[in-house]
C-alpha cells in the first residue's frame, strides 16, 4: 500500500509513523508513506496556501490551486483508489471503514486546516470524507495519523501474529476480553483460574463470554 499525505504542517504528523507498528510496516516494505507540504505547491510568489472566505466570516480557507497542483502531480505518477479528505463533517471512522481502506493499493489523505478547504476541492477531487469523531480538532493531521494507524495495522503481515488484529476490540463487533500477564497472584489479586488451566477450548469460550458481557455493559449500542 502507498499513502500520500498532504498537509500545510506535515512535520506535526510524522512522528507517529516513526515508531512501533507503523514504522515496522514501512521497514518491512508493506506500506510506503509520503508527506507533501502544500507550501511546496504554491502558485504565487508569497507561498500562499490560504485566503479569506468569500462572503466574509472568521478563519482562513485552503485555496484550490496548490491542492490541485499537488494532487495532479501524484495522479500523473500512478492511479489512486481513494482521495480522502479529513474533516469533522465527514463519515465517522469505524472498524468496517478501516478494513475496507486497508485493502486499497494507493490512497491520498488530504488534511484540512483553518476553516477547511475550498468546497471545489471536495467537489472535484475527493472520493471519501472521513471524521474521527464528534469533536473538533485544530486540523486534520492528528485525525489522518489515527486513520493511517487503523488501516496500516490491518495490512496482512504487519502484525507479528497474523491473528492478532482479528482479536482486537470491534473486529468481530465486540469489545475485547480482559488480558492478564505474570504474576498469577499480585498481592492476593489473582488471575482468573481458567486462564492458567491450559484448557484452550474452555479459555476461548471464557473469552467470548467475557467479550459479550463487557460489550453489554459498556457499549450495548454495538449489539443492536
Ligand atoms: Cl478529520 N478534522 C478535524 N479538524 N477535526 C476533527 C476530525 C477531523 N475528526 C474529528 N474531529
Amino acid at each position: 500500500m502507498r499513502i500520500d499525505i498532504i498537509s500545510v504542517v506535515p512535520d506535526i504528523i510524522q512522528s507517529p509513523f516513526e515508531g512501533s507498528i507503523m514504522k515496522r510496516a514501512q521497514d518491512a516494505g508493506l506500506v510506503e508513506v509520503y508527506f507533501h507540504n502544500l507550501r511546496d505547491y504554491t502558485t504565487n510568489n508569497y507561498k500562499q496556501v490560504d485566503d479569506y472566505p468569500y462572503g466574509g466570516g472568521a478563519g482562513m480557507v485552503l485555496m484550490i490551486a496548490p491542492i490541485e497542483k499537488c494532487i495532479s502531480a501524484l495522479k500523473a505518477a500512478r492511479d489512486y483508489d481513494a482521495i480522502i479528505y479529513m474533516t469533522p463533517d465527514g463519515e465517522v471512522l469505524n472498524q468496517g471503514t478501516a478494513n475496507k481502506i486497508s485493502l486499497l493499493k494507493n490512497i491520498i489523505v488530504l488534511c484540512g486546516h483553518y476553516k477547511g478547504v475550498d468546497q471545489r476541492v471536495r467537489d472535484l477531487f475527493i472520493t471519501h470524507e472521513i471524521s474521527i469523531g464528534d469533536y473538533v480538532l485544530s486540523g486534520g493531521e492528528l485525525a489522518a495519523a489515527v486513520l493511517c494507524d487503523s488501516i496500516i495495522r490491518l495490512i496482512p503481515g504487519v502484525l507479528g501474529n497474523e491473528t492478532s488484529a482479528l482479536t482486537d476490540s470491534f473486529q468481530d463487533g465486540l469489545l475485547a476480553p480482559p488480558v492478564y500477564t505474570r504474576p498469577a497472584d499480585y498481592n492476593g489479586h489473582k488471575v482468573p483460574e481458567i486462564l492458567t488451566s491450559g484448557n484452550t477450548p474452555k479459555i476461548e469460550a471464557w473469552r467470548e463470554d467475557q467479550a459479550l458481557e463487557i460489550t453489554k455493559k459498556k457499549r450495548p449500542d454495538l449489539l443492536t
